[in-house]
């Protein structure tokens, strides 16, 4: 095995697209896709309400400036912000202990005895990313809105999780179509407390790194049905791990129902599904386990072509890159 220098790669034929080597690099890992921005979306709730439009671009400036290792930004909410996260907490606890897996309920309640979580107040993502750390080694880092897939697997190679620190608007409470606070820190934030959970994350950012374009649309298909919309079965019944139907009462109860169309999950097949990313998902991933979802992830993220090896050293927090012998 023989080291390979660092930036421009040129194997025959191939260009490997960039990727970050150390922690520091993520801070060049930032294209923002925007289209669903209350700024760019008519459809949007904020779309014709120039308070929240403010605030969303006060909050989005902190993220823009942020450099990594810096203490993570505090964001003083208002008591319109907070009546929100209240009612987004109150809904959704009163369903979690019958749809939730045993792994976010475990997290939830561990976030509730030693981070603060409650209906009273938005937690800050500067005690949850030193949580988070004790637990499992993922830190958070503050991000304008929604990351291209790409920057976004990208970082979960280093366990460091992007989060948007922003509200969703008062009027939509029950389902937003863009990533939020609300998602972040009740969808994500109790399972990356899991360590299989956090070690299943982080193989897929590692499989991301110099992938194909293709190689990232089925990856981040992937990451969609299993991290965000995924379902599994536990003694006997199904239930949500994935962290867009776990932020969302209204998906959550749905994707629950009898109503959508189960498939089970199959990474060859699930890495083509079309998605939807306005309303609720018309078709679900059911894995057998959480565990067979991680052995078949990781099986198909071995099949993903590269002309070289990612390893990462937790120690320098960066990459060593090797030749394939
Ligand atoms: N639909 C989710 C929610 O309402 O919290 C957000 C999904 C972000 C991918
Ligand atoms: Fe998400």
């Amino acid at each position: 095995l023989k080291r390979v220098a660092d930036d421009v790669r040129t194997i025959p034929e191939e260009k490997v697209p960039w990727f970050p080597r150390k922690i520091r690099d993520l801070d060049k890992c930032n294209l923002l896709i925007t289209k669903y921005d209350p700024d760019m979306d008519q459809d949007h709730p904020g779309f014709s309400d120039p308070e929240y439009r403010k605030r969303r671009c006060f909050i989005a400036e902190l993220a823009a400036n942020y450099k990594q290792g810096e203490p993570l930004p505090r964001v003083e909410y208002t008591p319109e912000e907070v009546a929100t996260w209240r009612e987004v907490y109150r809904t959704l606890r009163t369903i979690y202990p019958d749809l939730a897996c045993r792994q976010f309920l475990g997290g939830l309640q561990q976030l509730e005895r030693e981070c603060g979580y409650g209906e009273d107040g938005i937690p800050q993502l500067r005690e949850v990313s030193a949580f988070l750390r004790e637990k499992t080694g993922f830190q958070l880092r503050p991000v304008a809105g929604l990351l291209s897939a790409r920057d976004f697997l990208a970082s979960l190679a280093f366990r460091v999780f992007q989060c948007t620190q922003y509200i969703r608007h008062a009027s939509a409470p029950m389902h937003s179509p863009e990533p939020d606070c609300c998602h972040e820190l009740l969808g994500h934030i109790p399972m990356l407390a899991d360590k299989e959970f956090a070690q299943f994350s982080q193989e897929i950012g590692l499989a991301s790194l110099g992938a194909s374009d293709e190689d990232i649309e089925r990856l981040s298909t992937l990451y969609w049905f299993t991290v965000e919309f995924g379902l599994c079965k536990q003694n006997g019944t199904v239930k949500a791990y994935g962290a867009g139907l776990l932020s969302s009462y209204g998906e959550l109860i749905y994707a629950l129902s009898n109503e959508p169309e189960y498939k089970p999950f199959n990474p060859e097949e699930t890495a083509i599904q079309p998605y939807q990313d306005q309303t609720f998902q018309p078709v679900y991933f059911v894995s057998e386990s959480f565990e067979d979802a991680k052995i078949k992830m990781r099986r198909y993220s071995s099949s993903i072509q590269r002309p070289f090896s990612v390893r990462y050293d937790p120690f320098t927090c960066s990459l060593e890159v090797l030749d394939q012998p």
